[in-house]
């Protein structure tokens, strides 16, 4: 038994099928390819990247073109020919969109067929892909599914719409009819807005996913570089709980003002040197790898490194020496100040002196004998030794600027700090680690202590504000790098703090007052707690 609350009249009269908006029409077109290329891009970046429905059809368009016309284009638009590929398939798509749904104001199937016309033109691209596999028929099939899924769906929508709107065009504001027919509309526009935010979405994650695994690829292409010999015997006393003097790729520190890791591929890479220079230069991945001969271990430090932080690592560099291509270029006198610029706009500035008096100052694009990790800056970045890195180690780098001091602040120097930055002297304690219990008795301390480019020659510790102890230094490699220590301790039992210092090759000793990172680099003497029991 049913119940009918409402009079038969305010029920809709049998329509004879309503007619959509031109508006509703072409906009309906327009979501449903959208949303196909976007699921399309997204599912292909996932399963097989060249089946990307837009890719794989642009692939066989350029494929397909004669030889005078591409020419042409490349005569006309150069190195964007791609690009002006792109943005005319673009246009002919968006067309060929409108023109679909223009033709379904009555009926879905138009652009029902128009998404599988599309879809099949997609399938039968990547199925011409040289590097097919039977993979490659996922993302154009996932693509058609949900074009035409969201061509079937906004239409009954809009035809719901449509209907409930001449239903309600005699009835006043406010009863059953108008009301419905809102609903209707609020429907229609919330299937629309969540397809328009569906192939946004999966466009961006699509394109975004397939450009880091082209970057990869692209790493993976330049293949190993000079492997650093071992290090030397005895650089480090890990075997007594110290850190390793060479720091593994994985986990070296990182700092970055990008959200995302910027991708930049070798084929892409290109760097200009200019400003005040003889003349300007800019050079290729292929014209840097040709130089890469320098090879270097360097300890990387932030100035944000809190005293006995951890924002401070060592690696192995392999590349090309500043001084090279500044000569190269050749410098005017008047020029002490390198503005380098990320592909992530990120700006450093380095002066010119530490590129050139002789120190292992490179453009690196090795690190361990790996071309750089892509988070370190692959495939370019800049190692200056004993500088910290807000003023020398550009990742990504892309661009350098021969200015001056006067006329360029760099990103971090623009927020207030300095705008020269040479590595204060620091030393840290790792074992035993803050707030640890130890034996009462003899107790190994070790760590490590750093004063890039003039060296360590001395560490001192102590517990307890006592008499300065001399610490055992670990083979010396180089004054750009790191140097370990380690020294007993007697601790008789209680609370104890135990406190470091390290002495440079210039004679100097470590700055014992207590200041924080900015706007130069932290100061101040490691002190840890720990209780011997
Ligand atoms: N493009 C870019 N380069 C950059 C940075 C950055 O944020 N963006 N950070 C700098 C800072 S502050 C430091 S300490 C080093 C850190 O290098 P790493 O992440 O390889 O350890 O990179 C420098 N180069
Ligand atoms: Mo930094």
């Amino acid at each position: 038994m049913t119940t009918d609350l409402e009079p038969p009249a305010e029920r809709a009269p049998e329509a004879p099928g309503p007619v959509l908006s031109r508006r509703v029409a072409a906009a309906l077109g327009v979501l449903a390819v959208a949303l196909a290329l976007g699921v399309g891009d997204l599912v292909a970046a996932l399963v097989s990247p060249p089946s990307s429905p837009l890719l794989a059809v642009g692939d066989q368009a350029i494929r397909l073109t004669p030889e005078w016309l591409k020419d042409a284009a490349v005569g006309a638009f150069g190195v964007h020919d791609k690009q002006v590929l792109l943005a005319g398939m673009a246009v002919v798509i968006t067309g060929v969109a409108v023109a679909g749904g223009l033709a379904s104001r009555r009926s879905p199937f138009p652009a029902l067929a128009l998404v599988v016309v599309l879809g099949l033109v997609s399938v039968t691209c990547a199925l011409a892909e040289p590097s097919v596999t039977p993979a490659y028929l996922v993302a154009p099939c996932a693509a058609l599914v949900a074009g035409a899924a969201a061509a079937a769906g906004l239409h009954a929508l809009a035809r719901r719409a449509a209907t409930a709107r001449v239903t309600a065009a005699t009835a006043a504001t406010g009863t059953a009819r108008a009301v419905r027919a809102d609903d209707a509309r609020r429907h229609l526009l919330l299937g629309m807005a969540a397809a328009l935010v569906g192939a946004g979405i999966t466009g961006y994650l699509g394109r975004r996913l397939a450009a880091a695994a082209a970057v990869e690829a692209s790493r993976d292409a330049v293949g190993p570089l000079p492997t650093p010999a071992a290090p030397p015997a005895g650089a480090d006393f890990a075997s007594s709980g110290g850190p390793r003097w060479l720091t593994a790729n994985a986990d070296f520190y990182r700092i970055d003002t990008a959200l995302q890791v910027p991708q930049l591929s070798t084929a892409d890479y290109r760097l200009r040197i200019h400003g005040l220079v003889d003349r300007e230069i800019v050079l290729d991945y292929d014209d840097l790898r040709r130089r890469a001969r320098l090879q270097a271990p360097v300890t990387l430090t932030c100035v944000s490194n809190e005293v006995g932080g951890d924002l401070v690592s060592n690696a192995v560099f392999v590349g090309v020496p500043l001084r090279d291509l500044l000569a190269e270029a050749g410098v005017h006198d008047g020029g002490d100040q390198i503005a380098s610029t990320s592909v992530d706009g990120f700006t450093t500035g380095t002066p010119v002196a530490a590129c050139t008096d002789g120190r292992d100052a490179m453009l690196a694009l090795g690190m361990n004998g790996q071309p750089l990790p892509i988070e370190h800056g692959f495939p370019v970045r800049m190692v200056v030794p004993g500088l910290y890195g807000y003023v020398s180690a550009c990742k990504w780098i892309t661009d350098m600027e021969l200015t001056t001091y006067d006329a360029f602040q760099s990103y971090w120097q623009q927020r207030g700090w300095s705008a020269r930055a040479p590595i204060k002297t620091q030393s840290r304690i790792d074992v035993p680690r803050d707030g640890a219990r130890v034996p009462a008795g003899r107790v190994t301390v070790a760590g490590t202590a750093w004063a890039q480019h003039r060296g360590i020659v001395h560490v001192e510790v102590r517990a307890d504000a006592g008499p300065w102890q001399t610490a055992e230094l670990a083979t010396d490699v180089s004054v750009d790098t790191w140097r370990m220590w380690r020294a007993v301790l007697v601790l008789p039992p209680g609370a104890r703090s135990l406190q470091v210092r390290a002495t440079d090759a210039t004679g100097a000793t470590q700055d014992p007052t207590p200041a924080p990172p900015d706007p130069d680099g932290a100061t101040g003497w490691h002190t840890v707690a720990v209780t011997a029991v």
